[in-house]
């Protein structure tokens, strides 16, 4: 482990040529070539801000692994997160980061380290030969996160790297104020608030179970048993990617008793909806019916709150 507290390690591991040095330049640089230059290996290193705090991002890039071969054993012990990649395209690959995983544990000696299952090259639509389906079966039996990218479209290369780092504080045994399943709610926030939007990415399961402890953070610091909430997921235009069902989320929204709304922000669904059902639920919290959602009067300002 590093010495800074905000300094996290991050490895990038996986087959030839499935795009470890197009998404590490994507994400570093914003730059993305259709050249293909082989890695011998490489370091960078760029500062990322998740829940408002500032993170040293170490990002060793490593040369394409096959079936057989050796993991560098200096990167174990001191990485915080391996990113394990493959391309979508490439049956292959898929079978190579399995192996890849096995021999992260084994030469760790573990039986679980932070890492995340990286679907690459995601824009290569007609050549799918792993299913998103399939690779979200397998990150649930290896207990962590899978994220689909296009280093060539930029897709999901920033969220990514979000993850790692949240995956990192995990590893780190996660001191409280650095995990964002922890971290305190912004106290000027609770009190004043007459509805709660709690949004989450459907394509993004993490972010549902972040959501689902933002409500109870929300009731804990409250000290209340139930509060305006709306639960939004978005991104719902990426119909493909999508890791949490609506009616999964319509069920949890049923057991909180609030309620759901999917929205995209990028096609502009549901987004009138979801402001109109949150003045609905302003309007209940306040003590109103919840059906009214008209009032030209002053008084009728909501205070709405989206996280
Ligand atoms: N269509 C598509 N092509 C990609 C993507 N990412 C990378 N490529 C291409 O795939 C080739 C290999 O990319 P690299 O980033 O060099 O792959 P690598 O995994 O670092 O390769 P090694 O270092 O040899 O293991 C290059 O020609 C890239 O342009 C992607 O998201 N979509
Ligand atoms: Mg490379």
């Amino acid at each position: 482990m590093s010495n800074s507290r905000l300094d996290r390690n991050i490895v990038v591991l996986g087959g030839v040529g499935v795009g470890k040095s197009s998404v590490i330049a994507r994400f570093t640089k914003g730059e993305y070539s259709e050249k293909y230059v082989p890695t011998v290996s490489g370091f960078h290193s760029k500062k990322i801000t998740v829940d408002k705090k500032e993170y040293n991002l170490s990002i060793s890039d490593t040369t394409g692994q096959d079936e057989s071969s050796l993991l560098d054993s200096s990167h174990i012990g001191s990485t915080d997160v391996f990113l394990i990649a493959f391309s979508v395209n490439n049956r292959r690959s898929y079978m190579i980061a399995q192996v890849v995983r096995e021999k992260i544990l084994e030469q760790a000696g573990v039986d679980s380290v932070g890492m995340i299952l990286v679907g690459n090259k995601c824009d290569l639509k007609d050549e799918r030969q792993v299913s998103t389906k399939e690779v979200q079966e397998l990150a649930a039996k290896f207990g962590c996160p899978y994220v689909e990218t296009s280093s060539r479209e930029g897709t999901n290369v920033e969220e990514l790297f979000d993850v790692a780092t949240r995956v990192a504080n995990k590893s780190r045994g996660g001191s409280s104020d650095e995990e964002d399943e922890t971290s305190l709610l912004d106290s000027t926030y609770v009190g004043s608030m007459d509805v709660y939007v709690i949004a989450f990415s459907v394509n993004y399961r993490r972010s549902f179970e972040i959501a689902q402890v933002i409500r109870d953070k929300i009731l804990e610091q409250t000290g209340v048993d139930s509060v305006g909430i709306v639960l939004v997921g978005n991104k719902s235009d990426l119909k493909d990617e999508r890791q949490v069902s609506t009616k999964e989320a319509q069920e949890l929204a049923t057991k909180f008793g609030c309620p759901y709304v999917e929205t995209s922000a990028r096609e502009g669904i549901n987004i009138e909806e979801l402001f109109i059902r949150s003045v609905c639920v302003a309007n209940k919290s306040r003590g109103g019916s919840g059906n009214d959602v008209e009032g030209d009067d002053a008084t009728d300002k909501s205070m709405c709150f989206i996280m």
